[in-house]
């Protein structure tokens, strides 16, 4: 990797640009970005939709503001159901356009039916960075946020350095879009992202279409990155053109003399079938390295593979033969179009036929909601994410890979290279046409209520849908236990887990909170909750603490249980931000080596935070261990917006004050 200096003119820098309404394009600074558009989730929507309430939101102040049920959409009970119900409340409520559940997951529903080169998108969910496939600037942030640019207000996010990834070569047989940000997370792990948006260029994309972008686009959030961009080209012409939206094209390409802050190149054609062992997506390796280990589950789809060639290719691959015994071989469709334009190429038959499984379209396995495989065997999946326990299955084996490496895995048993699979049998390549139209259908996505019929709706909230926790303000000195003391790169997932158990209570804070942090300590909510009203506790960890997912739950549910402060050697950007959202003090080690020299139960006592919060304030913190008598150095960066928010115990009751 190359560094570069006066970066500029490349697609990312145009898009910041036209949006920028507050800071300067400095990496690292704060800037504050105008969104047009913004996508919420069922997971993490009913807290959004409930922030709207809290804010005192009559209408959507966007472009374009929609709300998918996309992720809980099975239903064991009664709860989910409640959820879209409620959610489709909310949408008639404020202006939002609603999207049935099995209309799709939101990002490929949305990239058809609502993305346009040059607008930007917040979503509340971490992988609206694949709409940077279209020329867009999208970010995904907590729900909060999301709520806040919804109602009009700047997205705030640190200025990204400009990683520029010059793509050459063309992809070769059995190597797809897939394999490409697997060589990225290859070499670069999964914090190689942190504080970069990641920009492709060169001449590798033109054989790359707008779906293939998508792939590559959303797993950069598995990169850590703050967001993808591609340019909007004939590519992205034709896939609006196939989705009868040709005029919402509008060419958006780098500067000719375009400069970018670092640069790296990747020759397609030399890649191979790569594949990601448990448990992160970063331990990437060569699919011949680990084949002939035994599979029993092979899983395409999600919106980490979501195009009408992620399912034909597979379909080509499986036709007139038979997955091994077995093996369950899983089709998790991602929109009811590519249900429909498979169905209409006659793909679905092939896939049924040779013993798939498939699914309703949404994003189902890929957070544990159904299809958790068994303990320790081999699950290969094309989702974007394999943290510990998040299939649903506590000691789960889950490999992330390519479509075709999934399925040429299904058909042998075993991890297989597709190269070696297809000489074996001598299959050739499957030469998948996409239609020049596809069958679209809106019929599922109802648009916003006029807003003399909205305002007269009345929000219609089950009882599992908990109030927002009240927040209180942030005391000058933190004198409290540390609870946990984790490692580097903590997930998400493992501090709120997803799952079919946990994911029915995302709109009830105080259930939701008892599955909080159970898999590294499974007794620390309770021990939680004993401090919560005697000064709480505090949290220790390494480096990239809170990677993965947007969802705000893994914020608030830590500050419902008494969480007053994280102290790690790095964050994960969404997690961070949220963690300031919801009043707690995320602090850095002045000196990484001082967090092993803490241990679980150790008390700590920080003081002066009030004046280390003040806008002014001097961003350093002083951190006394009162039973090793110790003292460490501390520092945070956060903005004075942030440290407003944290003083006044979080953004919304910040705002709240400064309304009184
Ligand atoms: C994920 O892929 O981790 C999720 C589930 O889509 C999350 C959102 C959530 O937790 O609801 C994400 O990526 O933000």
């Amino acid at each position: 990797m190359v560094a570069q200096q006066k970066a500029g003119g490349t697609v990312a820098h145009r898009l910041i640009e036209e949006h920028l309404v507050t800071g300067h394009m400095v990496p690292g600074e704060e800037i504050g970005l105008r969104i047009d558009q913004t996508l919420t989730q069922d997971a993490t929507g009913t807290l959004v939709m409930q922030e709207l309430e809290a804010l005192g939101l009559d209408r959507v102040r966007t472009e374009v503001s929609v709300q998918y049920v996309d992720h809980n959409i099975l239903q064991a009970d009664e709860r989910n159901a409640e959820d879209h119900v409620f959610l489709r409340s909310a949408a008639r409520r404020f202006g939002l356009w609603y999207s049935k559940p099995g209309n799709g997951v939101s990002h490929p529903t949305h990239m058809q039916h609502f993305g346009v080169p040059g607008r930007s998108l917040a979503g509340s969910d971490s992988h609206t960075c694949a709409a940077g496939s279209l020329g867009m600037l999208a970010i995904g942030v907590g729900g909060l946020e999301v709520a806040l640019a919804i109602a009009g207000q700047p997205l705030y996010v640190r200025m990204p350095q400009i990683w520029g990834i010059r793509l050459t070569g063309a992809l070769p047989d059995w190597v797809s879009a897939k394999d490409v940000i697997l060589e990225l997370l290859r070499r670069h792990g999964v914090k190689g992202g942190v504080g970069r948006a990641l920009e492709y260029h060169g001449p590798g994309l033109d054989r790359l279409t707008a779906m293939d972008r998508h792939v590559i686009a959303n797993m950069g959030a598995e990169l850590g990155a703050t967001t993808s961009v591609f340019p909007a080209d004939d590519a992205v012409r034709s896939f609006l053109r196939a989705e009868d939206r040709e005029r919402d094209f509008r060419e958006l390409t780098a500067e000719p003399d375009a400069r970018y802050d670092l640069e790296e190149e990747i020759d397609l054609s030399a890649l191979q079938p790569l594949i990601a062992k448990p448990t992160s997506p970063g331990n990437v390796v060569p699919v011949r390295e680990v084949a002939g280990e035994p599979v029993e589950q092979a899983v395409i789809g999600s919106s980490a593979n979501p195009g009408l060639r992620d399912f034909m290719v597979p379909a080509a691959m499986v036709r007139g033969r038979q997955t091994a015994p077995g093996v369950s071989f899983d089709v998790n469709p991602t929109s009811r179009e590519i249900l429909q334009d498979l169905t209409r190429a006659g793909a679905t038959f092939h896939l049924v036929a040779a013993g798939a499984r498939l699914h309703q379209a949404g994003c189902l396995g890929c957070i544990g909601m159904g299809q958790a495989p068994t303990s320790g065997r081999n699950s290969l999946r094309t989702f974007p994410r394999n943290f510990p326990g998040r299939s649903g299955t506590e000691d789960d084996a889950v490999w992330l890979c390519s479509p075709e490496t999934a399925t040429a895995s299904a058909l042998t048993g075993t991890i297989t290279d597709p190269r070696d699979w297809a000489a074996d049998c001598d299959v050739p390549y499957p030469a998948v046409e996409l239609p020049e139209r596809a069958t679209v259908n809106a019929a599922m996505l109802e648009p916003p209520l006029p807003p003399d019929e909205a305002g007269g709706i009345q929000l219609v909230r089950g009882p599992n849908i908990s109030a927002l926790p009240d927040l209180d303000p942030l005391p000058d000195t933190i004198d409290a236990p540390v609870l946990i003391k984790a490692g580097d790169d903590v997930s998400t997932d493992e501090i709120s887990p997803a799952g079919a158990k946990a994911l029915p209570y995302r709109s009830n804070v105080p259930k939701l909170a008892e599955f909080t942090l159970t898999r590294l300590d499974a007794d620390y909510p309770h021990r939680a909750a004993e401090l919560r009203d005697h000064g709480g506790h505090v949290i220790v960890a390494g480096e990239n603490w809170g990677q993965g997912s947007s969802r705000e739950h893994a914020a608030i549910t830590l500050r419902h249980l008494g969480l007053r402060a994280v102290l790690a050697q790095s964050y994960a950007r969404i997690h961070w931000q949220n963690l300031a959202n919801f009043g707690v003090l995320p602090a850095e080690f002045d000196d990484a080596g001082d967090r092993d020299r803490i241990e679980r139960g150790d008390r700590l006592r920080i003081e002066g935070l009030h004046r280390a919060l003040a806008p002014d304030g001097p961003s350093t913190l002083t951190v006394h261990n009162t039973t090793r008598d110790e003292t460490y150095g501390l520092h945070h960066h956060l903005s004075p917006r942030q440290r407003e928010a944290i003083l006044a115990g979080g953004i919304i009751p910040a705002l709240a004050r400064s309304a009184a």
